[in-house]
């Protein structure tokens, strides 16, 4: 079976490893979020967190993230230490028993949403991103040099619409939804740092930034290989370039580039279906498949999108991903590890957001991380594997 996890924020977090196991899941995802960018994580500080999680009959089954220090993508600074640290944390993670990493390469940002609290007709609350309202912030409120040329004409005219239909506090609420508080960008900003943040990478462009990525796999991975830890890179959300920065986890093509970069289980992907599915032109139940065999941790939710770069995030069998066919895949794929003979053949899967509902409404949720939401997730996920198994595999 998969193995049902889920994300944990830590100690701080009002969901708690006691409300987690009442869900079903048997495996956490967290990260020690207290260790600044581009530090070791000691074998101390990581079997603190691993027995708290076993103290609560869990086991830490995925890392998620350990931060890829801006310095390493832009290849400035103390570049090279970060990756000696990032190597040395693999391995201690390695030793404590945590064979499954999660991270991203996505520059400056770790995910990007226009509104944390869309209303849905029954209620609940979700994450969208409005192109036109990114738009906005980047052209009139950032006021990032020659922003409207990453804009079509028809976007820039709504954006300006948009924008002058905003009072004071609706562009403060803006502003933060884009640069401050996204759990896992471990850094806010304020405009002007944020800008010369940015300014970093104007000499980066994809190339170089992809350049970058796969010299740090070069270096990472045969660490990885020797500590029994498989890596899983997270796609870019959304999977376009946002603010001029460049963008290199995005489609299949990138996927595959990457895993092919060095042949190794222990380079593998997080087969993220609202990531990637928020892209018209990703097709998940084709990725699914044709990276099977190196997914090594997966995030299932939905999205419906459109051609303009829209999205909104919604109920996992309601979007424009077929959650179903991409089930299916990660199944059919533990049965071949295990044919193989594989031991690690079980695949961590984790409800990734969900909406805000019920009892949720109101409380401290880290935005796409709330409990009943993702609980609804979770059981629809257990309900889909076990109809998969029993239908198509035995
Ligand atoms: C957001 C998540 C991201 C993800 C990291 C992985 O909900 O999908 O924060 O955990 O990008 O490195």
């Amino acid at each position: 079976m998969i193995e049902q996890t889920w994300r944990w924020y830590g100690p701080n977090d009002r969901i708690t490893l006691k409300d987690i196991k009442q869900t079903g899941a048997t495996g956490i995802v967290t990260a020690l979020h207290q260790i600044p960018n581009g530090q070791v994580w000691t074998e101390a500080d990581i079997m603190e967190r691993k027995n708290m999680i076993e103290a609560a009959g869990l086991s830490w089954s995925v890392v998620e993230s350990v931060p890829v220090h801006e310095d390493i993508k832009k290849q400035s600074g103390n570049w090279k230490e970060y990756i000696e640290n990032y190597k040395t944390t693999i391995a201690n993670l390695g030793k404590c028993g945590i064979e499954t990493i999660c991270y991203n390469f996505m520059p400056v940002l770790d995910w990007s949403r226009t509104d944390l609290n869309f209303a849905f007709d029954d209620g609940s609350l979700a994450l969208i991103y409005q192109q036109k309202v990114f738009a906005a912030f980047d052209i009139y409120i950032l006021k990032r040099p020659e922003a409207e040329n990453d804009y079509t004409e028809k976007t820039v005219t709504e954006a300006k619409e948009y924008f002058a239909s905003l009072d004071e506090q609706g562009k403060e609420t803006l502003t933060n939804t884009v640069i401050k508080g996204l759990p896992g960008a471990e850094e806010s900003y304020t405009l002007e740092q944020f800008q010369s943040v940015l300014d970093g990478y104007r000499n980066i462009d994809d190339a170089t930034l992809r350049k970058h990525l796969l010299e740090f796999l070069d270096a990472i991975i045969p660490v990885a290989e020797q500590a029994g830890v498989r890596m899983a890179i997270h796609p870019d959300d959304p999977p376009w370039g946002l603010l001029g920065l460049p963008r290199v986890v995005s489609t299949l093509e990138d996927a595959k580039t990457i895993i092919n970069k060095v042949d190794s289980i222990s380079n593998g992907v997080t087969l993220c279906t609202g990531s990637w599915g928020a892209g018209h032109f990703n097709d998940l139940s084709v990725m699914a498949k044709e990276l099977a065999h190196r997914i090594n941790f997966a995030h299932l939710r939905n999205v419906k999108r459109d051609v303009d770069f829209n999205f909104r995030e919604d109920y996992l069998f309601e979007g424009d991903v077929n959650i179903y066919e991409v089930l299916k895949a990660i199944v059919e794929e533990e049965e071949n590890r295990k044919k193989a003979g594989r031991k690690d053949f079980s695949i961590p899967v984790r409800p990734d957001h969900g909406n805000q509902m019920m009892d949720d409404i109101g409380k401290d949720n880290n935005p796409g991380y709330s409990l009943y939401g993702r609980m609804k997730g979770l059981a629809e996920i257990r309900g889909l594997e076990l109809g998969i198994r029993n239908s198509l595999i035995n």
